[in-house]
């Protein structure tokens, strides 16, 4: 891969513009690089040291007298604040890059921590960042005043750090050091992968790895290993995997594993999961391969209508996930599923597909299912229905560029089957469909005209002239009209789904379609959606005139 100066000097020209906007809009979207042009991983990350030896660059003319900052690429190494142990300067910024071997983890340990406080870390603070720190989706937390921020570990091999001081009141400042994980660290994701040292390949002897995963308060830990193979033998004495259900060894022993037999799927109490993995002197294996995510990133939905969207909504998402939501409802049931909103990071202009961030739908349970669609951008979303009782929505990001998110809604549709004659509809739904339901539950027009119940279905048989059915003229051509009700409602909510029927019956032709309360709010949303977009859309026409 080349760069062109002209590509280097545009890089640079943007970024310039983006130090000096920086306290007014720290979107990442102002880093606009052509990912056409960057198409792997390796790639970004020398853009983003050389965008970083740019800033730096920048930095240096626009601060002169306190140089601060740099790229670390040793193995280990120490950050500290300018001037520290004495007070750090007023008015600064510094930003550091740590890049390790391809295939490591940057863990982080802060020794000292001393900045002017203030709620919101508006005056002094230090940003932590997995990955550059460019990418606000990268950001792991931002932090002030005297509470020294926990461990952390990178996903990848880069991390950044920036630090700010304003015109008033200094510190002491921090102190940190870094050291390239072999194995092990502090995991704060929604999701994450962890595995043995050198995974496939055998596992080192005297090897020694602590995993503490730690998720957002309000949330637990879910483990799935998808590979496990150690040395076996009875008590596991020799090589193992430990579980605790908490941030320490203390904490409640979920179980100890070794052998070929993967560990059941393992669900904490609260949000923190302590995995160790330990080897002895000889005799070692392929080793294991597990995955974690809390439950803002994996959600499994029954109701019969529902709304998710992805992580932090409104907000940004977070870089680098992979969020499953799957909705199972009972059998019969069919889903419909809808965007309101959708704004993923743009499709790949090279391939015109959604390489970088997207959301897939299944229909089904899992991903070897049929895939109904992949979006990504501000691609519009049409109305899904799935063919089975089954869906599965999975959001993938990658390690630069978020935005919002999307939001979706669901709705459970019941099959419904009608014909007509000249004279009356008959309706049939699936009996399987409706198991929680009574025929009284279901009736057309009126709560008197309920469905009857056959061997498999409930039908109702009602004549035009009963129940409420009404002409309509549509295009010169009259058709009679009703509604059928399936009354879902229990005690603590009312839930009534509307169908709409229609007969032509000079032509015999019959058809329904759901007309609920929720049908109609899905379609008022995508409507709002659509004039929001459109109304977006001539904002830009307009900056883009003037
Ligand atoms: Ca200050
Ligand atoms: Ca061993
Ligand atoms: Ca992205």
């Amino acid at each position: 891969m080349y760069f062109s100066p002209t590509q280097i000097q545009a890089a640079g020209v943007s970024l310039s513009g983006n130090i000096n906007n920086r306290d007014r809009n720290h979107s990442s979207q102002q880093l606009r690089l052509d990912k056409s042009r960057i198409n792997n991983n390796n790639m970004s990350l020398r853009v983003a040291i050389l965008i970083h030896l740019l800033l730096l660059v920048d930095k240096a003319d626009s601060k002169k007298g306190v140089k601060c900052g740099g790229i670390l690429s040793a193995p280990s190494g120490n950050i500290s604040s300018p001037n520290f142990p004495g007070l750090y300067p007023y008015n600064i910024d510094c930003s550091w890059l740590i890049v390790v071997a391809e295939d490591s983890s940057v863990l982080l340990t802060f020794h000292h921590f001393e900045l002017e406080y203030h709620a919101n870390c508006a005056y002094d603070y230090i940003k932590i960042y997995n990955g550059i720190s460019e990418d606000e989706g990268n950001l792991l937390g931002t932090f002030c005043g005297d509470i020294s921020p926990p461990q952390f570990t990178s996903s990848w091999n880069v991390m950044s750090i920036i630090f700010h001081s304003d015109r008033h009141v200094a510190y002491r400042g921090f102190s940190v050091g870094y050291r390239k994980d072999v194995c092990g660290g502090v995991l704060t994701g929604l999701s994450g992968v962890i595995s043995s040292p050198g995974y496939p390949l055998e596992y080192s002897n005297n090897a020694d790895c602590s995993w503490a995963i730690h998720v957002s308060n309000t949330s637990v830990v879910t483990l799935v290993f998808l590979d496990f193979q150690l040395e076996n033998n009875e008590g596991c004495n020799f090589d193992f995997v430990a579980l605790f259900d908490g941030p320490t060894v203390t904490h409640h022993h979920l179980g100890k594993y070794c052998g070929a037999d993967r560990p059941p799927i393992i669900v904490t109490t609260s949000n923190h999961l302590l995995v160790l993995f330990k080897s002895d002197f000889n005799i070692g294996g392929r080793g294991f391969k597990a995955y974690y995510y809390s439950d803002e990133c994996q959600q499994v939905l029954s109701d019969v209508n529902g709304n998710f969207s992805s992580p932090h909504f409104p907000n940004i998402y977070p870089n680098n996930i992979n969020c499953h939501w799957s909705i199972t409802l009972a059998a019969g049931y069919r889903i419909k599923l809808f965007f309101p909103v959708m704004d993923l990071e743009d499709r790949n202009s090279l391939s015109d597909k959604c390489d970088y961030d997207s959301v897939a739908v299944y229909d089904g349970e899992s991903q070897t299912d049929p895939l109904l669609g992949r979006w990504c951008g501000r691609d519009p979303t049409p109305f899904l229905v799935s063919k089975g009782n089954k869906l599965l929505v999975v959001l993938n990001t990658d390690r630069n560029e978020a935005h919002r998110g999307f939001t979706a809604s669901y709705l459970g549709v019941v099959p419904v089957n009608i014909s007509c004659t000249r004279s009356e509809f008959t309706i049939l739904i699936p009996q399987h469909s409706l198991p929680q339901l009574d025929r009284e539950n279901i009736y057309l027009g009126d709560p008197s005209c309920t469905a009857q119940l056959t061997a498999t279905s409930y039908k109702i048989l009602a004549q035009f002239v009963n129940c409420g059915t009404a002409g309509q003229k549509i295009r010169n051509i009259t058709v009679l009209v009703n509604k059928l009700y399936i009354d879902f409602s229990d005690g603590k909510q009312q839930n009534l789904q509307e169908y709409r029927v229609q007969c032509d019956a000079l032509r015999k032709i019959a058809s329904v379609s759901i007309i609920s309360a929720e049908e109609r709010l899905l379609e008022e949303q995508a409507k709002q959606t659509e004039k929001k977009v459109l109304k977006l859309q001539g904002v830009q026409k307009l900056c883009l005139m003037t």
